[in-house]
């Protein structure tokens, strides 16, 4: 259904060739594609930029764990010396998650990353772009990026609404992250076309908490139903990506109040710091895991795990509907 190239077939030795696409998908990757079988990208700035260094590469492992879980093979997605890796062996991992000079990289960044040589780690904009190239058509991740507080002063709007405007991939998350302006991140992903699927539930999922507050305009509730909407999008050849939303599961919800008090602090310590551009984020998720006691570390990991799974299950599903690739 897609018309993106696949990851080429070039090379042997654990990794595919690059041919042509600027990308080495790893040989495990390469072979599900090839056989259809289900694959799931994940993100990987999630593990180097959105949780603490010491646990993130245990963490990225249970991610992919997760997938596997489900059937499907997973795919973690990042710039290594320069080289897009689609699929990474755990040296890689480890270096993406804990690793010195990892640079965060959206889709403006992955041509100086690439062309200096340099290791980075794919945010959600840069991961749906890759992983489409690479045949992909789902990936897993803990919270989009979006609209930020304060948008009408700063311009500040994260680059993944751009690309998932351009990019046909499933992106199984939830919801975006709380710290951003939840309310005009939707009114953009409407004014985009880029359709929002509530996961069992009729509210949009605020990242760290189960309810933003705001409705989701449709609803899903299981894998089937999920797949059954990614058939139907992808047989009209809708260019936008479809957002599959799923709140975090209740044992590891976020206490409101706490996310509300945490959230104020937070934002205005990066006001006073002057924090802008790419740091933004990064900053207010560092924020939120050294405030909570340990909360929204546990809120993040599980609604991670959560989606890994999830996106899985549906890559299974498609896959044996023979309607991928
Ligand atoms: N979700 C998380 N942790 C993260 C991010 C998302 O749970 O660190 C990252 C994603 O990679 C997302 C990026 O694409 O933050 C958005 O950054 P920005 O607002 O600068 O576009
Ligand atoms: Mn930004």
């Amino acid at each position: 259904m897609r018309p993106m190239s696949r990851g080429g077939a070039a090379g042997r030795a654990g990794t595919a060739g690059t041919a042509g696409t600027g990308m080495l998908v790893a040989e495990e990757v390469r072979d599900a594609l090839a056989a259809g079988r289900g694959v799931v990208a994940l993100e990987s700035t999630i593990i180097s930029h959105g949780l603490p260094k010491q646990t993130s590469a245990g963490t990225a492992r249970e991610i992919e764990a997760a997938v596997r879980s489900a059937g499907a093979v997973p795919a973690t997605v990042a710039v290594v010396d320069g080289t897009v890796r689609v699929g990474l062996g755990d040296d890689e991992l480890v270096r993406v998650a804990e690793g010195p000079h990892v640079v965060k990289a959206s889709v403006r960044d992955l041509g100086p990353v690439a062309g200096r040589r340099l290791t980075g780690a794919t945010t959600v904009a840069a991961t749906a772009y890759l992983a489409g190239r690479a045949g992909i058509g789902l990936f897993a991740t803990g919270g989009l990026g979006g609209v930020h507080r304060g948008a009408r002063e700063s311009w500040d709007e994260s680059a993944d609404l751009a690309a998932l405007s351009s990019t046909p991939v499933t992106v199984v998350c939830a919801g975006v992250k709380s710290i951003l302006d939840t309310a005009a991140t939707l009114e953009r992903l409407e004014t985009l076309s880029v359709p929002v699927v509530g996961y069992r539930t009729d509210a949009m999922p605020g990242f760290y908490v189960r309810d933003s507050g705001l409705p989701v305009p449709w609803r899903v509730d299981s894998p089937e139903e999920a797949a059954a909407v990614v058939r139907g999008r992808d047989a009209l050849g809708l260019p936008q990506a479809l957002v599959v939303a799923q709140p975090v599961d209740p044992d590891h919800e976020m206490d409101p109040d706490l996310h509300e008090r945490t959230l104020v602090d937070g934002l205005a310590e990066a006001a006073r710091r002057r924090v802008t551009g790419k740091d933004v984020t990064p900053f207010l998720l560092g924020w939120f895991h050294e405030h909570t006691g340990g909360a929204s570390l546990a809120a993040n990991v599980a609604l991670a795990l959560a989606n890994a799974r999830l996106a899985g299950l549906v890559a299974v599903l498609l896959a044996a509907g023979g309607d991928e690739g």
